[in-house]
């Protein structure tokens, strides 16, 4: 993966305030990404310094500068939800049946679950509902159907480190018919303790190739002294049984290096969540020399660019595995 020369693409500093509610902004991060036509368009979780946290959405030519909206998004209906809402974060979008599916973590009184909004304008946002009834985060949507339903990964959040938030070790295989209910089909990636990737989350959404689903997640090492690191990672699923993995790095394929990475409110993190491929063919599916832009959460503090090839994250994928860690 190659850094943009413009990182960190976005700052604080880039984002207009939104009075009453977004002043002196802090933090910009962790964005959904999706290509429409000719636009990039990006979700971006912002926070002020009460830590709230608020999508605010941006636009570009050229995916790498990007105006941002002064508007905060809202999603029509969640106020229905019945309980309370601390923060909605973490979007990750998906173009499904024509229409862009932000799936995003919910922070509420019985701990994190996933919501379902929709788009086709990204102007108005429905909230479809809740899609996890259990402490789940890291959800993220096939773009299509397969085997008559739909299929995404998403990652229980039940483990926890020693004095940490949160966290969880197994992607898992969900399945639903109406994209609200979900039932699990099975556990898919497990995180491989003592190396970089001992707690894992999915990232952007898979892609598809003619090798299989390409999928982008975060790895989290957690064996060192007093902080941890998130890195990003690639595997490879089969195209008609996504449970099935054909492959997946041994070595992180971005990890925090640059100072916009180590340092920060969280220091030391690299969180893919946002990918574009440029080109795919008239099957679509992802071409091999296709360019792919990563965009990610800096130290929960800045958005990067990272910039790569499908074949060369299919490369990495098939690397050899770790000893003993398949
Ligand atoms: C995860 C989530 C992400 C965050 C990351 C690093 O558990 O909370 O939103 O970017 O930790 O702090």
């Amino acid at each position: 993966m190659i850094r943009h020369h413009k990182n960190p693409i976005l700052t604080r500093r880039d984002i207009p305030e939104i009075p009453p509610r977004l002043r002196d902004v802090s933090s910009v991060f962790n964005p959904g990404a999706v290509k429409a036509g000719t636009a990039y368009r990006l979700l971006l979780r912002v926070q002020d310094r009460s830590r709230e946290t608020y999508l605010v959405p941006a636009h570009s030519r050229d995916g790498v500068s990007f105006q941002v909206e002064p508007r905060i998004v809202e999603f029509a209906g969640l106020e229905r939800l019945g309980r309370r809402v601390y923060h909605v974060y973490d979007p990750r979008i998906t173009r499904l049946e024509a229409a862009d599916h932000v799936m995003f973590a919910i922070d509420t009184d019985d701990g994190c679950r996933l919501g379902l909004g929709r788009t086709t304008d990204f102007d108005r946002f429905e909230f479809l509902g809740l899609a996890a009834d259990d402490n789940t985060r890291n959800g993220v949507l096939f773009p299509e159907k397969i085997g008559g339903r739909y299929l995404r990964f998403d990652r229980p959040n039940t483990a926890r480190r020693a004095g940490g938030p949160a966290s969880g070790s197994a992607i898992r295989l969900s399945e639903s018919d109406d994209l609200l209910a979900w039932r699990e089909v099975g556990p898919v990636l497990q995180g491989r303790f003592h190396y970089w990737d001992e707690f894992i989350g999915s990232g952007p959404p898979p892609v598809k190739t003619r090798a299989g689903w390409l999928h982008l997640y975060h790895g989290v090492a957690t064996h060192f002294g007093s902080a941890s690191v998130y890195q990003a990672g690639v595997a490879l699923h089969d195209l008609r049984d996504p449970s099935k993995v054909l492959g997946r790095c041994r070595r992180n394929i971005l990890e925090p290096r640059e100072i916009y990475e180590i340092a920060g409110q969280v220091p030391n993190v690299v969180f893919p969540s946002g990918m574009i491929v440029e080109e795919f063919d008239e099957d679509g599916f992802a071409r091999p020399e296709s360019e792919v832009k990563v965009y990610y959460g800096a130290a929960d503090t800045a958005v990067g660019l990272a910039a790569t090839t499908v074949s060369a994250l299919l490369e990495a994928a098939r690397e050899d595995e770790i000893p003993q860690c398949r």
